[in-house]
Order: C-alpha cells, then structure tokens, then sequence
C-alpha cells in the first residue's frame, strides 16, 4: 500500500514534468495544473487512498506528497515564467522598428519668387546704408493721399482704383504711406535713408496687374541731394540686380509726390540694347518710377524745403520677378502651383 502511493506519487511528478515539455501555451498550462494539482486533480485523487494507510505510514506519505506537491508547483511557476518571456520577446521582435529602414522624404519648401526678389533688393540696400521700414497694409487717407500732395479731387484717388474701408480708411495703394510715416517720426532730424517694402492693392485684375502686389519704395533725404544722386543710387541697385553691362536711361513722367518725376528703363537683357520681340525693338525695359520729392511733401511732413531736399523711387517687385526670371503672367505669382514655384 506504502509503495504503490509512493510509487504513484513519483508517477505524477515525472507526468507533470514531461507534459509541462511539450506545453506552449498559457491555456494548456492551465488546464495541466488542473489535471495534476485540482480539487479532482491526480493528486488529491491519490491522497484520497491516505485513510486506508495505518498511523505509521499515513505521515510518511503525507511528507512525501506535500514535497512533491511543492515540487510540481515548482515546475508550473517555472513554466510560466518562461512563457511569460517567451510572449515578451515574441512581441518585442513583432514590435521592433527597422531603424535602418529609410524615413518618409519630408517635402521641403523654399522662398517664393516674389520673397527671393524682395530680400536680394533688401540686401542691396542695407550694403549702401540704408533701413528698412514697414507699416501697416490697412491705412488712413492722409498717410495715402493728403500726405503725399494728393488732394481731395486728385484723379489719382479714383474710387476705382482702391479698396475702401471707411470713407476715411483704405487698403494702401503704394507703400509711400510709410515714408510719411517715417518723415513724421524723424522730423526734423536727417538724413533719411529708408527702403519700404511691402504688400499693396489696387483695383486692377489681368495678366499684368493683380489686386495684390508689392512695392519696394525709398526715400532719401539730406541736403544737397540731386536728380544725379537718384539716377547713380538706381545705376548701382539695377546692376547689382540684374547684371553689370546694364544700362538706364531717364524719361520725363509725373507722380504727384515729385518733381520733377522720372520713368526709369533698363537695357535689354535679351538683346543687350539692341532691339528685339521681348523689348518691342526700343532696346528698353521700363523697370521702375523716381523722382525728386515734391517740397509740399517736405513741408507736409515738417522738413524745411528750402534747406533740404530728398529722392524717392518705387518698384514693381512683380515686374522685377517677370523681367529676371522671363515671366510673361504676372498671376502665376499667386496661384501657389508648386510645379510653377518649384522651378526657383
Ligand atoms: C514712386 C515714384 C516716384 C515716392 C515718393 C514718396 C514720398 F513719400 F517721398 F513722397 N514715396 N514714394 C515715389 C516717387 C514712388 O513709385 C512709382
């Protein structure tokens, strides 16, 4: 009787651990610890023939069945473990990231055109001492128009032509307004030397004019500056923009905010002045209007005009862009087609 539950007891130990080989899963491992270890399990089964043993052998077998009971529990827990360790590792290698695996391109951007243009006008600027001022897009008539000897019947101030807020407020239609308000600031002292570049608007709607487009205007102010001052500062400026072998030439026009006032045209970079299709034969490009500030100007803004004078000139940056990069549709400029902006 001893014997055979010994036996038996040995029996389910080397059972348990010879099933617990071929386990793989945490169900299976479960059902094994029911099967061996259960309230119905093997070996309560076996125990439950102790009452048949006499009071000698009866603590024997106990001992015996509690070590292997210990035992067995051993094996499970170990079993378990390794399971454990095994998902792990299983879900860290599912998981794991190829960091050597190239990464999604990231597209990269870069200036528009119409920027590229602005920061090379910029730059040449500051080079020949001059600061750079901005002011707001939204504006008041007298920093507009009153400010800049543009009274209230000039033709200049067509309703046409602006974007109205108020009676009294508008979208600027040059970015001369900062100069005023530049001339406000400083006076009296000088010299002045800013350039203003910014966003403007303008009723204006074809292939040549948009609603929206941007100046770069400047003004000096010292004494004893002249037409000759103007026409060597844009000489310097155009040449550095466009290439050294260009040439300007000055033509009689009229701005309201200068006098006298000048068209400004540059060689063609085609045809080097020659005459060709892209210059209509002339040899020149119209690149920009200037002209010595008008002394209403100097006087509205405080400045003495007998003691000082001053130069002003304002550029189409879109005009700029068109005649450098040979554009001929001034609203690809704006229409954000990246195969367009791409290509600069
Ligand atoms: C132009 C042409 C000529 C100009 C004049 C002034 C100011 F404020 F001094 F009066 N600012 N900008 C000016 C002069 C602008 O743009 C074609």
């Amino acid at each position: 009787m001893l014997e055979k539950m010994l036996q038996d007891l040995e029996h389910i130990q080397e059972e348990t651990k010879s099933q617990l080989k071929k386990v793989v899963s945490q169900e299976e491992l479960n059902e094994i610890r029911v099967k061996f270890l259960g309230k119905k399990g093997e070996l309560t089964a076996i125990l439950k023939g102790m009452g048949k043993l006499n009071n000698e052998d009866r603590p024997k077998v106990g001992q015996v069945a509690n070590e292997i009971r210990n035992n067995m529990e051993g094996f499970i827990a170990a079993k378990t473990k390794e399971l454990k360790e095994a998902a792990l590792t299983a879900q860290i290698e599912e998981e794991r990231i190829d960091i050597s695996l190239p990464g999604d391109p990231v597209a990269l951007g870069h200036r528009h055109p119409l920027t590229m243009v602005i920061d090379d006008i910029k730059e040449i600027f500051l080079g020949m001492g001059y600061e750079i001022a901005e002011g707001p897009e939204v504006e008041n008539d007298y920093n507009n128009f009153e400010g800049l000897n543009l009274p209230k019947d000039h033709p200049a101030r067509d309703m046409q032509d602006s974007f109205y807020i108020t009676e009294n407020i508008l979208l600027r239609t040059h970015t001369s307004p900062v100069q005023v308000r530049t001339m406000a600031k400083m006076v009296p002292n000088y010299p002045v030397k800013v350039i203003c570049p910014g966003k403007v608007f303008r009723r204006d709607d074809d292939s040549t004019h948009s609603p929206m487009f941007h100046q770069v205007e400047g003004l000096v102010i010292d004494e004893n500056i002249s037409l000759a001052d103007l026409k060597g500062t844009l000489l310097t400026v155009l040449r550095q923009l466009f290439g050294a072998d260009r040439e300007i030439r000055l033509r009689p026009s009229y701005f309201p905010f200068t006098e006298p006032s000048v068209e400004v045209d540059i060689s063609c970079g085609i045809c080097g002045g020659k005459g060709c299709r892209s210059c209509a034969n002339t040899g020149w490009l119209e690149i920009l209007g200037a002209g010595m500030v008008h002394p209403n100007v100097l006087e509205m803004a405080g400045y003495d005009s007998t003691k000082l004078r001053g130069f002003a000139f304002g550029i189409g940056v879109e005009r700029v862009a068109m005649l450098k990069y040979g554009i001929d549709d001034l609203r690809v400029f704006f229409e954000n087609d990246t195969r367009f902006l791409n290509q600069f």
